[in-house]
């Protein structure tokens, strides 16, 4: 028992501790999970980076925009987004349902702040850079958002078009 014990802890140090036992704590979540969990959700599952077929950037600006307002992707993709805050305040890059994320914008309305990090949602403090490797394997059309309190309302918010078929252009 005692070597299983090391082997945990000298595995947790090497992952580094704080985010291997980073649930609900104070610190602000800058760091990207080490260990990430790959959930099916909806819209689909965490990517592998070394997967990624298509690269997507965006740059959030406090005009409560994105710069792009569609991304079309096809089944299967595994793409990684990268959000640029050309902004000075803090934004973030949520995928999910509409239903899903018109919720949990509801939920950070009220706590605003709250600590919520998963492999769909990336947090870019001003002037950072922050990625999501996502893969598509279901069909449909998703949203990305920034669900800071207030943003989403603003409309700062865009389509996910996930086809079954080729698409033409993105
Ligand atoms: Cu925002």
């Amino acid at each position: 028992m005692k070597a299983t014990h090391a082997t945990l802890l000298s595995l947790a140090l090497a992952l580094g501790a704080t985010t291997a036992v980073r649930a609900h704590t104070d610190k602000p979540h800058d760091k990207k999970p080490v260990e990430v969990r790959k959930e099916q959700k909806e819209w689909g599952i965490a990517g592998d980076p070394k997967a990624v077929k298509l690269t997507i950037e965006h740059s959030a600006k406090d005009s409560m925009r994105f710069s792009r307002a569609l991304d079309r992707v096809k089944l299967g993709d595994t793409v990684r987004f990268v959000i640029r805050n050309d902004g000075k305040l803090m934004h973030e890059f949520v995928i999910g349902t509409v239903k899903e994320n018109q919720a949990h914008a509801e939920l950070m309305k009220k706590f605003p702040n709250m600590e919520h990090d998963e492999p769909y949602m990336a947090h870019v403090p001003p002037g950072k850079t922050a990625e999501i490797v996502w893969t598509f394997n279901r069909p449909g059309e998703f949203e990305f958002a920034c669900l800071i309190a207030g943003h989403y309302d603003a409309g700062m918010k865009g389509m996910i078009k996930v086809s079954a078929t080729n698409v033409a252009s993105r």
